[in-house]
Order: structure tokens, then sequence, then C-alpha cells
């Protein structure tokens, strides 16, 4: 799973991918993987999986990850299509969501692009580009399907509608996120690709003092049903220099929550509408896996293993807690809380899954 951070030039992308890398760095359970320059790869926290893992006496513990790209290069005009501005908008096309950095720190000693600090003028800078990008591509795809459209053709119909819809929506400067499509067309957004309808996570860059996300920011991502989180990206990053403890210290000191760059993580991570199981045995790894909400038990074997998704016989299913609970899996057997499931069973997020093969 991929995000990309994006936010105009110097508004702290590069120091929040810092303060995520030294952050990885620091607590991965295996050594941490540079996949290049600009992705991090991050674990994503969730108690859950440290109370399963003692539960059942598994060890060590492997959290699920996701990916950040810190993705450079937005220029005026990026829609355009130069250079630069084209190779911007294809590495967001490659992500499943969208971290977008917006300054909301005073200092004077940073420049700003756009002369002032405007967190609102900021976003919609950033934004427009995309929009401009979508605009071009639904009035291709418009002209293409119109031509399709007609008696005998309901779903390019109704992809053709969907796409009238999207373009008067984008002319409006609105996200194509916000145009759901009917069901008859329901492939229609697979098929435009549409870099507004990636879901946005807003990360306000804040100074140090500040702990809230800044009320133009909120109220942004309240009315495109965006998220959103504050993170003083400068002290993060330098914070994730420092010893656990020092760290510890100056967080008490500074006022700043431990919990900073674990809520854009796990924000992030929600972002992607994913859910988690657990696999766990004794003497062996208690590891948290992501599946697309809805996903099944044969999917979440593919997750585990292709070859036992091969063998897939019967699913052994229990929820974290009543794992916890019971305090085994063998208490948890004879309490009658470990289910049996087969292929089918749509996995809720938090089963603790062991499939038999
Ligand atoms: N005071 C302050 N400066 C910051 C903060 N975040 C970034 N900066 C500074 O702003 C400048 C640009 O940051 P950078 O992360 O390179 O921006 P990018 O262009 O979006 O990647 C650097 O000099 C950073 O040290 C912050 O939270 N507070
Ligand atoms: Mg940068």
């Amino acid at each position: 799973m991929k995000i990309g951070i994006v936010g105009l030039p110097n508004a702290g992308k590069s120091t929040l991918f810092n303060a995520l890398t030294r952050a990885g760095a620091e607590t991965a359970v295996y050594p941490f993987t540079t996949v290049d320059e600009n992705v991090a790869v991050v674990e994503v926290p969730d108690p859950r999986l440290a109370a399963v893992a003692e539960t059942v006496g598994a060890s060590p513990m492997v959290p699920e990850t996701i990916e950040f790209h810190d993705i450079a290069g937005l220029v005026r005009g990026a829609a355009q299509g130069e250079g630069l501005g084209n190779r911007f908008l294809a590495a967001i096309r490659e992500t499943d969501a969208i971290c977008h950095v917006v300054r909301a720190h005073s200092d004077e000693g940073v420049p700003h692009p756009q002369g002032s600090v405007d967190p609102e003028a900021d976003i919609e800078a950033v934004e427009a580009e995309l929009i401009l990008a979508d605009l071009e591509q639904a009035e291709a795809r418009l002209a293409r399907v119109e031509k399709q459209a007609g008696p005998g053709d309901d779903e390019a119909v109704a992809e053709r509608d969907w796409l009238r819809d999207v373009v008067e929506a984008l002319g409006a400067g609105g996200a194509a996120r916000n145009v759901p499509p009917p069901h008859a067309a329901r492939a229609a957004p697979e098929r435009l690709q549409a870099l507004t309808s990636k879901p946005v996570l807003y990360v306000a860059n804040i100074d140090e003092a500040a702990d809230e996300v800044p009320a133009a920011i909120a109220a942004h991502a309240a009315r495109t049903g965006a998220a959103a989180v504050a993170i003083p990206a400068r002290v993060e990053a330098e914070l994730a220099e420092l010893e656990v403890d020092e760290a510890a210290e100056m967080r008490a000191e500074l006022e700043i929550s431990e919990s900073g760059l674990e809520r854009l993580i796990r924000s992030a991570y929600e972002l992607l509408g994913l859910v988690t199981f657990f696999t766990a045995h004794e003497g062996a790894e208690a590891r948290a896996r992501s599946l697309p909400r809805g996903g099944t038990a044969w999917d979440a074997a593919g997750r585990v293993h292709s070859d036992i998704q091969a063998g897939f016989v019967r699913a052994e299913v229990i929820p974290w807690r009543d794992l916890v609970d019971a305090g085994g899996y063998a208490a948890a057997r004879n309490r009658g809380v470990l289910r049996t499931e087969g292929r089918d069973y749509v996995v809720a997020d938090g089963d603790v899954i062991t499939i038999r093969h």
C-alpha cells in the first residue's frame, strides 16, 4: 500500500518523510528497508498485535507496513504536462492515497512559494493541478464514451452521464471522489483513474507550540470528505534523531503527545479502507496483515502464502479480544469462541485466523 506525500515546495514534505524514516529505523523489528531515497517503509502501530502475541506466546511480532513516497516536483502548470510536472502526476497516479502536507507554521526563516502562509490557498494551489489533470482526462474519456453510448448499451450511457457529472464537478473546483457512480457504471472510476478520487489526509505542519489542526484546514477537510492531523514536522524530525528516553523527556518538556507520528501512520492506514487480521502461534511469529474491507478467509490465506491458499481446507477464526480474554487458543476452544469458517467467510477487523491447509 502506497501513500504519496504531496504539498507545495517548502511545506515540510521531506522533513516529515525524514521523521517517518528515522522513527521507522528506530523501532523496526526487521532492518529498515529503503526502496529508494524517496520511499519509506513504515510499520503500522497496532497495540492489538502485542496483546495477541503475548496471549499465545508468539515471537517475534511483525507489524503490517505501508510505504510513504516523498513526491517532489509540484510546479504551477504541472497539469500542462511539462517535464517535472508530468513525473509528479504519474507518481501520484501510482499511489493508493494522498498525504497532503500543508504549511501551518509561521517561521519567517522558511520562504513560502506563494509569498505568505495561507493553508487554504496552499491546499487549493496543489489541488488545482490535480483537478486540471483530471479534467483533461475526464473530458477525453467522455468524448470516447459518448460515441459508444446509445440504446442497448446501458453501461456506456450510465458511464457517460457519470463522466458529465465528474467534468462538471471538476470544472467547479470539486473532486471526482465526491461524485459517486451509479450502480450501472460502478466500474467507471477504475477506468478513469482520477487523481482526485484518491482518499486524502491533510497533515497540518504546525509550530511546536500548537497541537490542533488549524480551523481552515479542519474545515476544508470536513467539506471535502478528507481526514486531517496536525504534526510539528521539524520537531518530530529532530526528536527522531534522539535516543528513545531523551526523546521522551523532550516530548514531555515540549508537551507534545507521544503519538504524533503514530497517529499520522494510523490515520494514513485507515484512509486505505483496510481491515487488519492477525496470525499468531506459540513459538512462531505473530503477524498483522491488511486486507481490503470485504475480503474473505480465502483472500486472507492468499495474503499469508499462495501455497496455503491453494491447499485451503478451513479457517479457525476468533476476534482478538475474545482470544486475549480466554488466555489462549485451547481455553478459547473450550469456551466455544473459536469458530470454524469456510473460504467465503468475510474477515472482520481484528480477527485472529489460523488457516488449516
Ligand atoms: N519552523 C519550522 N520549519 C520547518 C518545519 N517543517 C519544515 N521546516 C523547514 O522548512 C524548510 C523546507 O522543508 P522541506 O521539508 O524541505 O520542504 P519540502 O519542500 O516540502 O520537502 C526546511 O528548511 C525545513 O527545516 C516546521 O514544522 N517548523
Ligand atoms: Mg522536499
